[in-house]
């Protein structure tokens, strides 16, 4: 089965087209999941009704996170990007974007984590609700319908502490801004990448993330939230996200994210 696009206007009105999304992987020393995150891929990929391309950004990992990559040989179309030095996870999306919109045909692109923490029982759910018209399709563990499972109480709260710091200062009632998990609409991220050109992202690191949902929703973008499960069972490895600096940048993304919307309101 093929889900199909139908052309709503213009001479070729009724006319239909596969779905194409590219899944971006940004990977940091990620050997221990590759293999399970590969297996996870196959097997979601292989029922999907869509057309998927898999861009794994590796962010300059000193293990063999590329070397995996670059020998995949299964089912899954799989791309390479090569951050050479460590960048960030800001900077990595950044690259990933840039190599998926090489694809002048493409639709939507989904972000998602290399440690197998993401439910990708929801991929194609959240493929289906940029195609119904979300600018962003947000994977929400903190809306009431999601969940963390085998996430440490300490890390429940930052991440719970951050979304209400977020909504607080963008007045928005989405519940989850820190997932990378997410899908994005193809055409509006061009029409963002216009307007910010390099600057789309300014955090390099893990603020990045909700650096870029703030910015689609001060742009108009229409964010639809799907609930999600955050499940760290199968993840082989700790965190590598650094809390305290991360904790900082995230302030800074909030107190960006209070000025605009003061000057959106007074000015
Ligand atoms: N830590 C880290 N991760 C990066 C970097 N660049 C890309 N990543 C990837 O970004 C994703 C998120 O990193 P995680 O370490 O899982 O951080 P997190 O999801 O916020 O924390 P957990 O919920 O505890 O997993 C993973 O796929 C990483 O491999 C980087 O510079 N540092
Ligand atoms: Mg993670």
């Amino acid at each position: 089965m093929t889900t199909q696009i139908t052309q709503p206007s213009g001479t070729d009105a009724g006319a239909t087209t596969t779905v194409r999304a590219a899944i971006i992987v940004p990977a940091y020393n990620e050997q221990d999941n590759l293999p399970n995150l590969f297996g996870e891929l196959e097997s979601a990929l292989a029922g999907s009704p869509h057309t998927y391309q898999v861009i794994i950004v590796d962010d300059g990992s000193d293990d063999d996170t590329a070397a995996l990559a670059d020998a995949y040989r299964g089912p899954v179309a799989l791309d390479l990007v090569r951050q050479g030095v460590n960048k960030g996870l800001g900077e990595a999306l950044m690259a990933g974007f840039r190599r998926a919109l090489d694809d002048e045909d493409l639709d939507v692109i989904v972000t998602i984590e290399a440690d197998t923490t993401c439910d990708l029982g929801q991929l194609d759910r959240m493929v289906d609700e940029v195609v119904a018209g979300a600018h962003v399709a947000q994977g929400s563990m903190h809306h009431p319908d999601g969940e963390m499972v085998d996430v440490s109480g300490f890390r429940q709260l930052t991440s719970r502490a951050a979304s209400v710091v977020m909504r607080l200062a963008t007045g928005s009632s989405v519940h989850t801004f820190t997932n990378l998990y997410r899908g994005i609409s193809v055409p509006f991220l061009r029409a963002e990448f216009q307007r910010h050109g390099d600057r789309l992202i300014t955090e390099p690191g893990f603020a990045g993330v909700t650096e870029l949902l703030i910015r689609f929703m001060a742009d108009g973008g229409k964010v639809v939230e799907v609930p999600i499960t955050l499940n760290a069972h199968k993840r082989v490895g700790e965190s590598k996200m650094k809390v305290w600096p991360t904790v900082k940048a995230q302030g800074r993304v909030a107190s960006k994210a209070m000025i605009g919307r003061l000057r959106r309101r007074f000015l």
